[in-house]
């Protein structure tokens, strides 16, 4: 079979998550770069691998797939010698897994993508910071956060659903939060620091996963410190030039 093919931003959270779990299990793949701030998800070549023009996608062999969640599923179900703790054969376990990566969309990635959005990165993908609608993914980012913490963090053990090692659900949940790293640092503590559990399944997610989690997230943390910048700018001379800031691409 030839090699796997991941289509992927390092900008975006999902494309990270297959990136690291791919790295971490020691798949043969060969990554390529899809820059959403170029537009290149819209090209045809893109589009015949994944025709709703989002990362990550594969291709392996003849077979192409779309939605990270399925992704790591497929990768973890047809690559040899993935240790169980990925995405466990016990059906019961698995069922729970899937039943955290389905409400993930709408809730946490849904809660945390509108946040980031309407805060830090608008102008920078052309569209207006909207505290309004800022506010209102606030709601629901913080009513996930809460949920993560006392449905599936409550036990003493480090992952989701009282895991010793992490699944697919740590990996992805974990790299959508790491988006939350652009925002003012007083804006992420005031979200974040109510989680003390989260906080630190956060931390034991990205030592598990390391150095790939870092390595990874790079960009991230580049773009991290180009905002912050951007904010000690902003304060000493009033005057806001984040649409021209070029950040690589929408998360
Ligand atoms: N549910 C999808 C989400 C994919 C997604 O929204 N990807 C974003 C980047 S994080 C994207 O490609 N955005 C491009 C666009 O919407 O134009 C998954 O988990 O793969």
């Amino acid at each position: 079979m030839e090699k796997l093919k991941v289509y992927a931003d390092r900008m975006s959270q999902p494309s990270r998550a297959v990136l690291i779990f791919c790295r971490l299990n020691g798949i043969d793949f060969e990554e390529i770069k899809i820059d959403i701030s170029k537009r290149h998800h819209l090209s045809p070549e893109f589009t015949d691998v994944n025709p709703l023009q989002k990362v990550p996608a594969i291709v392996h062999g003849n077979f192409n797939l779309f939605e990270s969640h399925a992704i790591l599923v497929y990768l973890a179900s047809a690559f040899p010698r993935i240790a169980d703790h990925w995405y466990p054969t016990d059906v019961l376990r698995r069922a729970k897994i899937n039943s955290v990566l389905d409400w993930h969309h709408s809730n946490l990635r849904y809660g945390a993508v509108n946040y980031v959005t309407n805060t830090v990165l608008g102008p920078a993908l052309g569209r207006p910071l909207n505290p309004k609608a800022a506010a209102e993914a606030e709601k629901v980012l913080s009513s996930s956060l809460s949920k993560l913490e006392d449905i599936w963090l409550n036990g003493d053990r480090l992952f989701l659903l009282g895991g010793f090692q992490p699944s697919i659900a740590d990996l992805s949940l974990v790299c959508e939060l790491t988006q939350l790293e652009l925002l003012d640092e007083k804006d992420r503590d005031r979200i974040l620091f109510p989680y003390k559990k989260v906080l630190r399944w956060i931390e034991d997610t990205r030592t598990a996963t390391n150095p790939h989690f870092e390595q990874v997230h790079d960009i991230l943390y580049r773009a991290k410190k180009k905002f912050q910048q951007q904010r000690s700018r902003v304060a000493k001379t009033g005057t806001d030039n984040s649409s021209k800031m070029g950040t690589h691409s929408k998360m």
